[in-house]
């Protein structure tokens, strides 16, 4: 098909009128579900109404594909193994600018527009802050109309469902592909193979040249989908490509006809599990075989697809960095290092050097934790048992590496240990991390404080070598799922207050800056809130049978369990606060109801024993009729982007409480913040610069600094050192068993650890935490006062969209120029 120079023209299938909508609407329930009203669920309203919105989508989605064959243009490939994209429907109607006209027309025909939205089951394919970092990335890359492409894998089961039995995490697999994806499009044209184990052997070619030849040991077929990424208001339309693992043939004819039935299905199932689940662990790796193997399935489908694209626009292989910026979200794409240097040297036959020079000019990396676990080092034998190859290239890289340290460092042994991509202290690891460096052009941590720790602590010998690598991209949010879709309310009294113009440039915000002084505008700013914590109340009646005060302080801690983010001081308070009122039954407290959600990784125990212990507090609390009139607890079971829509809105105190320097940047934060909740924080990740964007004043901080966290650490960190009665009393009643109905070892694993080697320093900082809560009740009292600091904080959170956050990656990093698209449509299209 080649697309038509003339004028764009809106076909009647697309659109964007409310009768070319219910008249599609009808279409689809008839032709694509194949059902009729008496017959139809809701689920069936749901993909008509999907398939309709994929219609508007798909116009857009070729409209852009010609726009950039005709440019030829930089594109930006980013690499990841987790999206966290959350729910599609809502947020397309957004993006196109027709959700409240969508609205209405479900309604005209009789639905309940909210019922078809809660259809949609969340692909929920990350497991925190990075997964969702890079769907909110791939958002503002098409906002802001740059050629790109977010590769990944499309894992069967996402991120498992958290329900809660007995106060207990209990997991559930997560059928999220059950009724089918109506966002996806299957493009088997395009599957490639992807090679894994065996050996390799070297051979003489045509030219008599040595060469390495690699034999594998097994194959499997990357099959891709595309999901189309719409940008806000525009017509571009970018892509998601997530590969799915298949085997090459279904069944292994020979091995059939020799009667071993089960041997010929063996690798369908085997292949097929490289693309089942993701890993639910956040913060921590697991060396495990089939996670190196998920890492490289995607890697290499991904630059062999990119190697496709060069072909069909007619591009040399030794442009490969001309048309394509490679992000690497982390180290867990970090072998796209070796796998394009031996794509380019083993199979298109270009020498090493040239090679390295394309592959260091083609590579990014971000770095997003500082956390010693979860830097992937993979043992060299499971290294070597799954890419024999890549171990190979490894150790040229290495050695040349090695080579150019020796001359910048002369005589400085140890730094070469350091610094080599092997570790050689005892058994020997291949360090992902050391590759992604050597192998990238620019290297960035996400938020300034990281980036200042990455180069002077984790990366300091890197950073020594090339200081010119480094540099800091704050991270952001997509103010249009984070605000518009998620706080209508909110959204609707901007659009009265400032306009919309702040959903596609948020430093607009500060337009709201003097109403912080109108009372009016207070008044109303007040309600909303009010309105939206009565509609979450709702919720966590119906989720949790738990009835909650909506005039009480809404006070919420929702992310991932981790002892470094400290959901166990938090509780610690609130027990602290529990006392108070048992000891003081006059006591005079401000009603609060405490909110906690998040998944801990299965195999981790004391993240587990944490969630048993917030529902136990809870239970006790929730009951006492003594305090329950001014304390609530709850813990809100599978937070999840979904439920994240739900809560950052109501939220009015954001907890943000990790030991500092641990936090690499954190996005809640600014969920919370851009949506009007004040924060009680320590010095530590983005706060940091959220507390200098709205201003001291307008944020509780409490805590050691990262460099205090370091001292205090050097000198021998002594819990007991910072032991207070009120403490003291904290963990006599937890170790009675006063929430474990008399069972005084059930959070004995807990206390101990906070009592004698907590790393996280939670005793050090409980005294000052508590105190700056009692300013945080001080301040909601005033009724004012709060309400100008809550607008102050979302005029002032222009700082955390996303969209800045990808300008700064595209000036400084990917230099991939924005396309802007037009409208084609049906008619200026010839086959
Ligand atoms: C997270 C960081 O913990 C968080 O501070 C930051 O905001 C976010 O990345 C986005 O940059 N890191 C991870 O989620 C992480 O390292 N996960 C990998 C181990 C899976």
């Amino acid at each position: 098909m080649k697309p038509v120079e003339n004028e764009p023209y809106e076909d009647e299938r697309t659109a964007l009128t409310k009768e070319a909508f219910k008249r599609a609407f009808l279409d689809n329930l008839f032709y694509v579900q194949g059902k009729f009203p008496a017959l139809a669920t809701q689920n069936d309203y749901y993909q008509a109404l999907a398939c309709a919105v994929r219609d508007r989508l798909l116009q857009r989605w070729i409209s852009t594909a010609a726009a950039y064959t005709k440019q030829g243009s930089r594109t930006v490939a980013y690499f990841s193994a987790e999206f966290l994209m959350g729910p599609h429907l809502g947020n397309n109607l957004i993006n196109l600018g027709i959700y409240a006209q969508v609205r209405e027309a479900i309604a005209e025909l009789g639905l309940d527009f909210d019922t078809l939205l809660r259809q949609e089951e969340e692909p929920g394919l990350g497991n925190g802050g990075l997964g969702r970092l890079a769907a909110c990335f791939i958002d503002s890359l098409a906002t802001l109309e740059i050629p790109s492409l977010g590769y990944g894998i499309r894992y069967e089961f996402g991120i498992f469902h958290q329900e809660i039995v007995d106060g207990w995490q209990m997991e559930r697999t997560d059928k999220w592909l059950r009724f089918g994806n109506p966002w996806e499009i299957l493009r088997p044209e395009w599957a490639v193979e992807v090679r894994l184990g065996g050996h390799t052997e070297q051979y003489r070619d045509e030219h008599e040249r040595l060469r390495i030849r690699w034999v594998p040991g097994k194959v499997v077929v990357g099959v891709p989908y595309d999901t189309p990424i719409l940008g806000y208001r525009n017509n571009t339309a970018n892509t998601l490509r997530l590969w799915k693992a298949e085997a090459p043939e279904s069944f292994d004819f020979s091995t059939f006809n020799r009667g071993d039935y089960g041997g010929a299905v063996r690798q369908k199932v085997w292949s097929e599990t490289l693309s089942k689940v993701l890993y639910p662990n956040d913060e921590q790796i697991q060396g495990k075989t089939l996670r190196l193997e998920q890492q490289y399935f995607f890697v290499s489908a991904s630059l062999q697809d990119m190697m496709r694209i060069m072909r069909v626009q007619k591009l040399p292989l030794e442009r490969f960095h001309e048309k394509f910026a490679v992000q690497l979200n982390d180290t867990h794409p970090a072998i796209a290092v070796a796998e394009l240097m031996r794509l380019l040297v083993d199979e298109h036959v270009l020498p090493w050097e040239q090679a390295w020079d394309i592959t260091c000019k083609t590579f990014s990396y971000t770095n997003h934790t500082l956390l010693p676990e979860a830097l992937e080092c993979w043992p060299l034998e499971l290294f070597k048992s799954v890419l024999p190859r890549h171990l190979d290239i490894i150790y040229e890289i290495n050695a040349r590496f090695l080579d150019e340290v020796r001359i910048r460092f002369y005589g400085d042994e140890s730094r070469l240990v350091r610094l080599s991509l092997i570790d050689e202290n005892g058994e020997r690891y291949v360090r992902m991390a050391h590759l992604a460096c050597v192998g990238s052009h620019t290297i960035n941590g996400v938020a300034e404080l990281h980036s200042e720790l990455l180069k002077h602590d984790v990366l300091k010998d890197f950073y020594e070598m090339w200081p010119h690598k480094f540099s800091n991209k704050t991270n952001g949010v997509t103010p249009r799922r984070w605000m518009a879709l998620s706080n209508p309310r909110l959204t609707n009294l901007l659009g009265d207050a400032i306009g919309d113009a702040w959903i596609k440039n948020l430093d607009e915000l500060i337009e709201l800056e003097p109403l912080a002084d109108d009372a009016a505008f207070r008044q109303r700013w007040r309600e909303i809130k009010h309105a939206n914590k009565v509609e979450f109340a709702a919720f966590v009646k119906e989720r949790n049978g738990i009835a909650i005060d909506p005039q009480s302080l809404f006070d919420v801690q929702v992310k991932r369990i981790h002892e470094y983010k400290r959901q166990h001081l938090n509780i610690l308070h609130v027990i602290a606060l529990y006392h108070r009122l048992r000891s003081d039954p006059n006591a005079d407290i401000q009603p609060r109801t405490f909110i906690f959600g998040g998944k801990a990784a299965p195999a981790y125990h004391l993240a587990k024993l944490i969630i048993k212990l917030i529902n136990s507090v809870a239970d006790v609390v929730n009951r006492d009729p003594a305090v329950n009139d001014r304390l609530k607890v709850v813990f809100l079971p599978n937070f999840n982007v979904t439920n994240g829509q739900r809560v950052y809105p109501a939220a009015e105190l954001s907890e943000q409480i990790s030991t500092a320097g641990k936090e690499a940047s954190g996005t809640g934060n600014m969920k919370f913040s851009m949506n009007g909740a004040l924060t009680i924080g320590t010095m530590d990740g983005a706060n940091i610069e959220i507390r200098q964007e709205v201003g001291a004043e307008n944020f509780f901080l409490f805590g050691l600094t990262a460099e205090q966290v370091a001292q205090t650490k050097a000198r021998g960190y002594r819990p007991l050192d910072h032991m207070t009665p009120e403490l003291q009393e904290v963990i006599s009643l937890i170790n009675s068993g006063f929430f474990s109905r008399g069972d005084t070892e059930l959070f004995r694993a807990l206390t101990d650890g906070l009592l004698w080697h907590d790393p996280y320093l939670v005793f050090a900082d409980f005294e000052s935490y508590s105190e700056c809560q009692l300013q945080v009740s001080k301040a909601y009292r005033d009724v004012d006062r709060w309400t100008r600091m809550s607008i102050l904080n979302t005029a002032r959170s222009g700082k955390f969209s996303s969209d800045r956050t990808i300008r700064e990656y595209g000036a400084d990093i990917w230099r991939a120029p924005s396309v802007p698209v037009r409208l084609l449509s049906q008619q200026d299209v010839k086959v």
